[in-house]
């Protein structure tokens, strides 16, 4: 708890605590979002619901401000680590829920000029959670390193994400390269991030677009 919150975070109910979370996640307090989103999950929410509702739903709140010049990047960098303290608590859970076989073969990764990799990393983690095998190649990946990836570990399905407008182009020039290299129909090509669209990835050729994490499992399941 910060030095100013002089309330114990047990005390709130969940409806408080959920808020009180996205607050702290507002205000980048590591400490105050993991010991939040232990709490949750210890009165048995389940992680996913920890993850959407009050992780994912608090840094909505950090974007919008962030957009309207309210927040700047400093601040939004610190919103970033307590969004990856929460996540640290709640990916071995989720990994944990993986089933046994895999279901297919991923490579995943921010692309080229970008990086941003909340989103990506929970794409990963619920891709995981539901029975992939997951590489992440993190952020910032030049196209070819995404190519030479997919083709050394033999994946099924290439999945890039862009947070920026201009950041958009690589996800085209991806499906490019593996045209070049007279490979697309080795892999199937899933994209996302908050700028992109399901028309943006129809006119570049992507086999899917998802609008969130749970979407792209749901997505990635009707091409496996
Ligand atoms: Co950043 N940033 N940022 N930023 N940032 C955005 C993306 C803007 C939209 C904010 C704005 O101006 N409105 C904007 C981009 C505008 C544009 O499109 N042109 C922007 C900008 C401009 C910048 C900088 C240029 C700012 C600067 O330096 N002046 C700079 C860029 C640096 C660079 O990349 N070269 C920058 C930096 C930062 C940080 C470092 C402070 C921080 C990133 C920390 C990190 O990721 N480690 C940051 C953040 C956090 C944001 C916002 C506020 C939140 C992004 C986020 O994490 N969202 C974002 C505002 C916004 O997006 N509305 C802002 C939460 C996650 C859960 O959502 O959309 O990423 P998601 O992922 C979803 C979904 O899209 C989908 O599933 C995910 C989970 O549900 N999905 C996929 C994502 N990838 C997928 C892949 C698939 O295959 C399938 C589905």
């Amino acid at each position: 708890m910060s030095e100013e919150d002089d309330f114990d975070l047990n005390e709130l109910d969940d409806k408080e605590l959920v808020e009180q979370i996205q607050d702290d996640l507002y205000d980048g307090l590591d400490a105050e979002v993991t010991e939040g989103t232990e709490i949750l999950l210890s009165r048995g929410w389940d992680a996913n619901d920890v993850l959407g509702e009050a992780l994912v739903a608090g840094m909505k709140i950090v974007g919008v401000d962030f957009r309207d010049g309210i927040l700047f990047v400093p601040e939004v960098l610190k919103c970033a680590g307590a969004m990856k303290g929460g996540m640290g608590i709640l990916r071995p859970i989720l990994a944990e829920s993986a089933e046994d076989t895999s279901l297919g073969k991923f490579v995943i990764g921010t692309v080229k000029g970008d990086i941003h990799d909340i989103g990506k990393n929970i794409v990963g983690i619920l891709l995981q959670a539901n029975g992939y095998e997951v590489i992440d190649l993190g952020r910032d990946v030049p196209v070819s390193d995404v190519v030479d990836a997919a083709i050394k570990h033999e994946v099924d399905f290439i999945a890039g994400s862009a947070l920026m407008t201009t950041t958009m182009p690589s996800q085209r020039e991806i499906i490019k390269e593996l045209k070049d290299r007279g490979i697309q129909d080795k892999f199937k090509c899933v994209f996302g991030g908050a700028p992109t669209s399901k028309e943006w990835a129809e006119q570049i050729g992507a086999d899917g677009w998802a609008e969130n994490a749970a979407e792209a499992v749901d997505v990635i399941k009707e091409l496996t």
